[in-house]
């Protein structure tokens, strides 16, 4: 049987994207320092690493596309954050993001992960921020490093 599996090593010149929102900007700025240290700790070139803020989560799929569109990208890191609160606001944005952000990996057949928080409350988005269930920006950007490898296999 034949195993094909990514490593994770960053794949040496591959340019990565991390966009992340400005929206629950104080949880996800934790997101984006978890994100960094994944790519520098797995071997990654610091000039290879390209930052681009977005408002809010609504807006993380059109700005991939435009990033992707470019050519100058190999993959995109998303991170955001969507808190429930008390508003339906929270069920159109988080839907058109995950749709979104799906969508633009399949159309430009780069890898995209999700990065984005989708929670209850600012306990549970904390939680997965850096404390108590882990770092899921570092976690995103593990995916991004392996994806890279097996799409270079495939
Ligand atoms: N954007 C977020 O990233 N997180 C949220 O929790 C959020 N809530 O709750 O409304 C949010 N809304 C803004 C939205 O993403 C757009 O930026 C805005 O609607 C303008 O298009």
């Amino acid at each position: 049987m034949n195993l094909v599996e990514g490593k994770l090593k960053v794949v040496n010149g591959k340019k990565v994207a991390i966009v992340s929102t400005r929206w629950n900007h104080f949880i996800v700025d934790r997101l984006v320092e978890g994100a960094v240290d994944a790519f520098s700790r797995h071997g990654g070139n610091d000039e290879d690493l390209t930052h681009v803020l977005v408002p809010g989560a609504y807006e993380l799929p059109m700005v991939i596309d435009q990033l992707l569109a470019s050519g100058k990208y190999d993959a995109v890191c998303a991170l955001g954050a969507v808190i429930r609160g008390a508003t339906p606001h929270f069920d159109y944005v988080s839907a058109e993001a995950t749709k979104g952000i799906a969508s633009v990996s399949l159309q430009h057949r780069k890898p995209v992960s999700f990065g984005l928080l989708t929670t209850d409350t600012i306990e549970q988005a904390i939680e997965r921020a850096g404390t108590k269930a882990g770092n899921k920006g570092f976690e995103s950007m593990t995916v991004i490093i392996e994806l890279l490898d097996l799409y270079e296999t495939l």
